[in-house]
């Protein structure tokens, strides 16, 4: 490769990378008065800084041929600290481990960009061989937290398995996002867990987790549904009682598994959790988010379940490594109402879609439950229907005729 040659490859892969880091973003028109989808992703691998990519010593790496390449920029967990919006990213390598690394904005949906090096997070006594899908808590006890899928081969695999692993919750701690301090991995009586999300207060002066027990790595088994559990301390974290808070069930969007997402979302009626619900097609799982409601003052008494996913994925979402996939594990709610649902498609990119509380408490409140069965679901339709009906034909708006043609 001739100077001019290296050079001009150079010039393109920086413009290459600011046009995708300085992209302007827009909402998406209409919609469907729940939440606004974002036309671009916030975060996808070519966010991914030149440098942790490629050697830029020409005698090193004369061809300026990609290094270290990234193969995906997935599940952020999400926090907002003095006025910055900041994502800390499942970054997975060409060589399919996963790594975190930490994205700020003073934007909420676009202009994030990665900090100079990743987050080299420390490791227990027993290595993590792949970590992944952190969910931020800022606790009441003033540290933030950052609890995550730690996974490592099977010990009990036979010597031909190198399939079978083992995850848990890895449980780091930080002020600033900068320095990370690892905990011990939490312990329960379940075989595995997935999905392990830190409420943010107290519960009967305890810390309180939702967990996922599952009995292998894939499949929860007989395991599964969305878990609580209390643990004193979160130095050595030890959940002796797990309890089903949202069970899956059977021909609905959560019927093979479910998982709790990000902290739920406090507000005066009670705190709204978003999760993510999986059941099993001839394509594939097929993992679509949907929403439900606990009380105030007892985060483990389910008391809204609307029906039904609340997003699912769509169009170029459906497309990627691990194709027709949403997962969520991070969120940003503002003071002033307005919140932001960070989420990833088909384990490949990050978007984010707006909302408000008042928006996502109606939604909980006055989405009708699944009522199970078909004939009960165009029952309950043929009431939606009827009083639309009474509603247009007394009406004398215009606009709200014209939706009989
Ligand atoms: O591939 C889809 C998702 O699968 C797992 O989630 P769950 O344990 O709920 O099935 C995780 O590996 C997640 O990161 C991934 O997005």
């Amino acid at each position: 490769m001739t100077k001019t040659e290296y050079n001009a490859r150079l010039l393109m892969l920086v413009q290459n990378y600011k046009d995708v880091v300085n992209a302007k973003n827009e909402e998406e028109a209409c919609g469907n008065g729940i939440f606004t989808r974002y036309k671009r992703p916030v975060l996808t691998a070519d966010h991914i800084p030149l440098f942790w990519r490629y050697d830029f010593n020409n005698v090193t790496n004369p061809y300026l041929m990609e290094r270290q390449g990234v193969n995906a920029v997935f599940n952020p967990g999400a926090i907002e600290l003095d006025g910055q919006y900041y994502l800390v990213a499942r970054v997975e390598g060409n060589d399919r481990k996963s790594f975190f690394a930490l994205a700020k904005s003073d934007s909420p949906v676009d202009g994030f960009k990665f900090l100079d090096y990743p987050i080299l997070m420390p490791e227990t006594e027993d290595p993590d061989i792949n970590v992944y899908d952190m969910r931020l808590t800022k606790h009441e006890d003033g540290w933030i937290y950052g609890l995550f899928c730690t996974e490592r081969k099977d010990p009990e695999a036979p010597e031909w398995d190198k399939s079978s692993a083992v995850a848990k919750c890895g449980i780091a701690r930080t002020r600033d996002l900068i320095k990370w301090e690892r905990l011990a991995d939490l312990k329960t009586r379940s075989a595995q867990q997935r999905n392990v999300v830190l409420h943010p207060e107290f519960v009967e002066g305890k810390y309180a987790l939702y967990t996922r027990p599952q009995d292998g790595f894939i499949e929860t088994g007989r395991g599964g549904g969305i878990g609580f559990g209390l643990t004193d301390s979160m130095e050595e974290a030890d959940i002796s009682k797990e309890s089903i808070i949202d069970e899956r069930e059977y021909h609905t969007i959560k019927e093979l598994k479910n998982g709790q997402g990000p902290a739920p979302i406090k507000t005066d009626k009670g705190w709204i959790h978003i999760a993510h619900g999986v059941r099993n097609t001839a394509a594939g799982l097929r993992y679509v988010l949907y929403l439900f409601m606990t009380d105030l003052q007892r985060p483990d008494e389910l008391i809204y379940a609307p029906g039904g996913y609340f997003l699912a994925p769509q169009g170029q979402e459906r497309v990627g490594d691990v194709s027709n996939v949403v997962f969520c594990n991070g969120a940003i709610a503002r003071e002033n109402g307005d919140v932001y649902i960070y989420y990833a498609s088909s384990d490949t990119r990050c978007h984010v879609a707006k909302t408000t509380v008042d928006k996502l408490l109606d939604y909980c409140i006055n989405t009708p439950a699944d009522p199970a069965r078909s004939y009960a679901c165009v029952k309950e339709r043929y009431k939606l229907i009827e009083e639309n009906l009474k509603h247009i034909n007394k009406s004398k708006n215009p606009s709200l005729k014209m939706t009989i043609l």
